[in-house]
């Protein structure tokens, strides 16, 4: 068991971001097994969760001949096209069937506002809106987080660089992310980033 100040943080375990969903992540399915198993190991564990209306701006669908991959300028900053994924109230934004999901302590969904997205599960791209996750970690006691999910090069990366910023003590499972790669080494710089932010890599 882990310290009671020690949270683990499960980004993104939905449905479309496994191998056979919207916007796949190879191997993705594989974190699921490792996270089922480390949830006994914490008192408090948050999960985020993709939750973009139809009309969400990071989806090239929603521009005139714009495809996925393509970087267009979204209300003022770069945004990579994806395929409509994570749609509210769809399946592809359900957790992962065989998600563990009872020891789940809270869940923040992002990604809410069309007009921006939002990759870490602390804050829009912009961070112009809290999702109050930090609030809500701190409030119950957590000063070190631990991260798993998906995707390392985006989703994950972006959530342990807020919670250093924020001022928690930042472990990544490296065994339990995978990343999207759009340009091979996406993932191994990634990691650079986090650990030079002062994210320890387990
Ligand atoms: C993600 C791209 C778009 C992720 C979410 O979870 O890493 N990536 N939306
Ligand atoms: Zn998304």
């Amino acid at each position: 068991m882990n310290a009671p100040d020690v949270a683990l943080v499960l980004v993104d375990l939905q449905v479309d971001f496994m191998p056979t969903g919207m916007l796949p992540v190879a191997e993705g399915d594989q974190v699921i097994p490792i996270a089922n198993a480390l949830m006994p190991e914490y008192r408090t564990i948050v999960a985020t969760q993709d939750w973009h209306p139809a009309n969400h701006g990071s989806f090239a669908a929603n521009h005139p001949w714009r495809k996925p991959g393509q970087v267009i300028d979204l209300h003022g900053l770069p945004q990579v096209l994806w395929p409509i994924h994570c749609v509210q109230e769809t399946w592809g934004a359900e957790f992962v069937d065989n998600l563990n999901t009872d020891r789940i302590t809270k869940v923040f969904r992002k990604g809410t506002d069309p007009e921006i997205d939002s990759y870490s599960g602390f804050y829009d791209n912009g961070h112009r809106k809290s999702t109050g996750m930090a609030a809500w970690l701190r409030e119950h006691g957590i000063t070190e987080v631990h991260v798993l999910g998906l995707a390392t090069d985006f989703c994950v990366k972006f959530t342990v660089l807020d919670a250093l910023q924020e001022g928690f003590r930042t472990k990544l499972i490296k065994d339990a992310t995978r990343g999207v790669e759009l340009q091979p080494g996406d993932v191994a710089q990634a990691i650079r980033e986090m650990e030079a932010a002062g994210a320890t890599v387990l």
